[in-house]
């Protein structure tokens, strides 16, 4: 397989509802999809980054730099490119996992289409459908926020995540955890927002039998998860801390989670997301398939991965209506609290021309 072309299209969905996390507010997502042309198949992928750098380092415009300027000149010329070949070649390029997951996620679903092979296969899939919960935004009133959830649960998705930050944190989860009742499976995601002066704070999380806490500490700080981890009750899940499978192995080997969220475009890619799955497998740690807002085009390819045996856990992979009044790709529905994995060549969804005309902002040839 050659690359012929690659394109990237600027995109603009509006959201359903504004999501506020405790590092970012938007009402929409704006993002880019790339379009990979091989002599053999074309291949389809969506960035999992925003415009800014809030969520992790990384961010578009970067990225289109790092894909123009470092990686595609790295890849293109191989005569024999694959997804398992772009690591290897990328590795002179330090970080920048989003960069290279976009990249070897359009050369991998080429690849998978240019074998007639659906991702769930590729990846090894073993469920045909995988049950899934949805991430919660903070909102202005815990009103609203019952409502909210409520409504999710009128959907019926099977858990609920609440995004947490000092100052919403024991109220809502409280407020969810009455109305709801204890049966409920409720997690809380802090995105980094908190502190070991928190600690105190955080215990009492305890009393509302959660799930999981994700992300509590600074990404960079495995130390402190594992003291938080030691007084706490409540499973200490890692997203933002999680770029590799070595970081996982770390991880795991000074108790600083639980529990690991696993992203493909955090660790670079469903390469190393699956070399996770196993690492944390091996230990007897349950993963969850994260999520970014995807498009169609990521929540297919997601979906592929969330139905490998040790995704035990319900990922954020909600139905396309709780992001996006028109996506790009035909709509998931959520039946019964299951989403169904595709099981098409590649990510067994395709864009639809009219619904991507209608978001595109603008598009660049990167390399032709
Ligand atoms: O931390 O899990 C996160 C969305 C954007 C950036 C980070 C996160 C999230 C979510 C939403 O929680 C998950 C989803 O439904 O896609
Ligand atoms: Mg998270």
């Amino acid at each position: 397989m050659r690359i012929e072309l690659v394109e990237l299209v600027d995109v603009r969905l509006p959201l359903v509802r504004p999501f506020r996390t405790s590092v970012s507010g938007d009402t929409e997502r704006r993002t880019f999809l790339l379009r990979v042309v091989t002599d053999r198949a074309e291949g389809w992928a969506e960035y999992g980054g925003d415009p800014e750098p809030s969520y992790c380092a990384e961010f578009a415009a970067g990225t289109e730099r790092v894909l123009a300027d470092h990686l595609l000149p790295r890849i293109t010329g191989l005569d024999r490119v694959s997804a398992a070949r772009v690591g290897p070649a990328a590795a002179g390029v330090k970080g920048n996992h989003l960069a290279k997951a976009v990249l070897e996620t359009a050369i991998l679903d080429a690849e998978l289409r240019a074998h007639g092979m659906s991702f769930a296969t590729g990846l090894g899939a073993v469920r045909d459908r995988v049950p899934v919960g949805v991430s919660v935004g903070i909102t202005d009133t815990v009103g609203e926020l019952l409502e909210t959830v409520a409504a999710h649960l009128d959907e019926g998705y099977v858990r609920i995540k609440l995004k947490i930050e000092p100052g919403w944190d024991l109220e809502p989860v409280r407020a969810v955890r009455e109305e709801f009742g204890p049966d409920l499976p409720l997690q809380v995601d802090a995105n980094t927002a908190y502190s070991l002066t928190d600690a105190e704070r955080l215990r009492r999380l305890d009393d509302f039998g959660l799930v999981q806490i994700e992300q509590p500490l600074a990404e960079d700080d495995l130390r402190g998860h594992a003291e938080l981890a030691a007084m706490l009750g409540t499973p200490i899940c890692l997203d933002e801390s999680i770029r590799s499978a070595r970081d996982a192995a770390t991880a795991i080997a000074l108790r600083a989670c639980r529990i690991v969220n696993v992203k493909p475009a955090r660790v670079g890619g469903y390469l190393e997301a699956r070399r996770i799955h196993d690492v944390c497998a091996a230990h007897g740690i349950p993963v969850w398939c994260g999520g970014m807002l995807e498009t169609g085009i990521g929540r297919a390819q997601n979906l592929a991965l969330a139905a490998l045996p040790g995704f035990v856990l319900p990922g954020d992979i909600s139905a396309s209506g709780r992001y996006y009044a028109e996506d790009i790709t035909a709509a998931f529905e959520l039946e019964d609290g299951h989403l169904s994995v595709p099981d098409g060549p590649g990510s067994g969804v395709n864009v639809l021309p009219d619904a991507l005309a209608r978001c595109t902002v603008a598009r660049r040839v990167l390399y032709a």
